[in-house]
């Protein structure tokens, strides 16, 4: 990660680039490529399996779609595909979606029983002429194009919903505290509530895409969609400026649309750490102190390679690939 004055350093444009700040910050430095970002420090496996196509210069919406899938057929993973957290109803319902450098996208939301719901988006995206596809039809749709319904509760899922059953008494807004008693320092959005997946790549040639996939909210209310699997929201891609991704609390996102936030601030000249930081603070803006009971993370890459991530919350971590290797840094917060 580099400030803006280090880029400019970096990249021997003078004082006078800036007065044209709004085209060369997407011009044709593109030195850190390809690259694979992913929130949370576990996806560093998932930036593995993406690299296995971006490293053979395959295209950035492949390896997008392939990395998220380890997280997707992961049993431990409790926020993401199968194993993830059940409703208050006990289905584990699922949100994801796809978008690609021609600004192409495809969701499904409130899916059950696919393990991969980002193989279903993408058909979205390549096969039909909708963006979104919901509940039943998302259902319908997977099934006439070849997936199989699967049971995705596990027992260790069955077991913590049980749990909370019997605590939080199908109080969806009890789910947040039961989770903190469980493992102390959680905040929504935190440890045991999160892991959503979001993705953003950069191929060898330049151009960008990204995926995004959850189980959502632990214990939300039936039919509950987030951030997650909304273009704009949990995930948006502009080839031209750059990507962003989303995870925390999903209706908090959706809000303040916010990946087409910091994406549009990086249109203006922002380093994607500092887009993502703006971005964070129009939540505080809107909540005053109430956003310190809340987490929201952002992750960004622009057209440079720059990248860099910004919480409301300490322990947002993000996952990144690059030619020199995997890394996980810690994103800087709001509140310590
Ligand atoms: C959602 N944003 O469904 C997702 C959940 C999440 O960390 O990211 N949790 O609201």
């Amino acid at each position: 990660m580099f400030n803006r004055r280090q880029f400019l350093q970096t990249t021997g444009l003078s004082s006078f680039a800036l007065v044209f700040r709004n085209s060369y910050a997407y011009g044709t430095v593109t030195k850190n490529k390809p690259i694979v970002i992913s929130t949370w420090a576990p996806n560093a496996k998932a930036n593995a399996a993406a690299w296995e196509v971006l490293g053979n210069n395959g295209r950035a919406v492949d390896a997008v779609e392939k990395g998220v899938q380890v997280p997707e057929a992961d049993p431990l993973d409790q926020s993401v595909g199968y194993g993830g957290l059940p409703d208050r109803d006990g289905k584990v319902t699922l949100d994801a979606c796809i978008m690609d450098e021609m600004g192409n996208c495809g969701a499904v939301m409130f899916l059950e029983g696919i393990m991969h719901p980002i193989k279903v988006a993408r058909l979205v995206m390549d096969k039909t002429p909708h963006v979104q596809l919901a509940g039943e039809g998302a259902l319908q749709f997977a099934l006439a194009s070849g997936f199989k319904i699967e049971n995705l509760l596990t027992p260790e899922s069955e077991k913590t919903w049980k749990k909370w059953m019997k605590e939080a008494k199908y109080d969806p807004k009890q789910s947040i505290d039961i989770l903190d008693q469980q493992s102390k320092k959680n905040l929504p959005g935190q440890i045991n509530n999160h892991d959503t997946i979001g993705m953003i790549a950069m191929d060898s040639a330049g151009n960008i895409s990204g995926a995004c996939t959850t189980s959502g909210m632990a214990f939300k209310m039936r039919g509950r969609v987030g951030d997650s699997p909304i273009i704009g929201a949990g995930l948006f891609v502009d080839n031209e400026v750059g990507a962003a991704t989303a995870t925390g609390v999903g209706e908090e996102v959706i809000k303040i649309c916010g990946s087409h936030t910091v994406v549009e601030l990086m249109r203006q000249g922002m380093s994607p750490e500092l887009a993502c930081r703006k971005t964070v603070e129009r939540i505080i803006k809107k909540h005053g102190t109430k956003a310190k009971d809340l987490q929201v993370g952002f992750i960004a890459v622009n057209k440079a390679g720059q990248f860099g991530g910004y919480a409301l919350q300490k322990d947002f971590t993000y996952a990144v690939q690059t030619k020199a290797g995997s890394k996980v840094y810690n994103a800087k917060s709001i509140y310590m």
